[in-house]
């Protein structure tokens, strides 16, 4: 018999009111990374808006080598994406699919979400979402980017390892109910073609919804990456998704990667660095 609460390919179609996002779509019950998967599947061809699900991944990846915890009953998945913009613009799909969680879990569970520079959701101060941005380029030409989303829903936290559990939370603890996840992920699918069009055809406007969810933006910050750490105040994002930082001596600087971390004990500790 199969088990209530598996996600069912023809019942995310059903739900689904999308053009290009998810009509191609697979769903796993385990899979190593379903980025990995989908960076092969892109390798091999699969079209725009093609999403790979599973149930569990065996080896979810976080940044720059971190780990994503992945039990079940969470939802991971990625997407496919062959936008025709300049390769110095591909990060912000990062932003991009963080407004439309963002955007989702207020809209539909009246939750308050923020949005941590460049791919964290907090909900109550504590992570409830990741967002791992991988691309496929050559010279100056985006072949396929893979935007990867894991949220963490219906577990218990226990579930969650040792030094995860107390800087995490989920859609379940965070409403009080158990999620219907075929309907999460259909509305989350549906928001990111939203917002994937309303980016591509006007990126201030998808940065001025990033910019409203943002919870870097206002802060003194410790940035960390490079083999070097700097502080500075965080004061705006450019028109690349770089986080602008304004140092002791008034000089602007962009960062395109890296840690960082907020200050003003803002989830500075149970806030892991990104
Ligand atoms: C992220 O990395 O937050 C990106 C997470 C992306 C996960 C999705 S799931 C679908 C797709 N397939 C993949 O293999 N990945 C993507 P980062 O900013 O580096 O944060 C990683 C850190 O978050 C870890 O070092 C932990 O501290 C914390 N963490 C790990 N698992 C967590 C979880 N389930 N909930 C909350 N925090 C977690």
């Amino acid at each position: 018999m199969d088990e209530p609460d598996i996600l069912r390919k023809s019942d995310v179609l059903q739900g689904l009111k999308t053009e290009v996002i998810g009509r191609e779509i697979h769903i796993l019950r385990v899979t190593s990374s379903t980025n990995t998967h989908a960076m092969e599947m892109a390798s091999d061809g699969s079209p725009e808006g093609t999403v790979v699900v599973a149930e569990t991944q065996t080896g979810g990846k976080g940044r720059l080598g971190r780990t994503w915890a992945s039990p079940k009953g969470n939802l991971y998945f990625s997407i496919i994406f062959r936008p025709n913009i300049p390769l110095r613009k591909a990060p912000l799909i990062t932003l991009m699919g963080a407004v439309a969680v963002a955007s989702t879990l207020k809209a539909v569970y009246n939750v308050q979400a923020t949005i941590k520079w460049p791919n964290d959701i907090f909900v109550s101060s504590k992570k409830i979402s990741g967002l791992l941005t991988e691309m496929s380029a050559e010279q100056d030409r985006i072949k396929h980017i893979v935007l990867g989303i894991g949220i963490n829903v219906n577990i218990t936290l226990n579930a969650l390892p040792a030094e995860v559990r107390t800087s995490a939370t989920t859609l379940v603890e965070e409403t009080g109910q158990k999620i219907n996840r075929k309907m999460l992920l259909c509305q989350l699918l549906m928001e990111l073609e939203r917002w994937y069009r309303i980016f591509l055809g006007d990126v201030d406007c998808m940065l001025r919804e990033w910019k409203a969810f943002n919870m870097t933006i206002g802060n003194r910050v410790t940035v960390q990456g490079m083999g070097e750490s700097f502080e500075g105040d965080a004061v705006g994002i450019d028109t690349e998704g770089r986080l602008l930082i304004k140092l002791a001596d008034g000089i602007l600087r962009p960062i395109a990667a890296g840690d960082v971390t907020l200050q003003r004990g803002q989830n500075s500790k149970s806030n892991p660095p990104i």
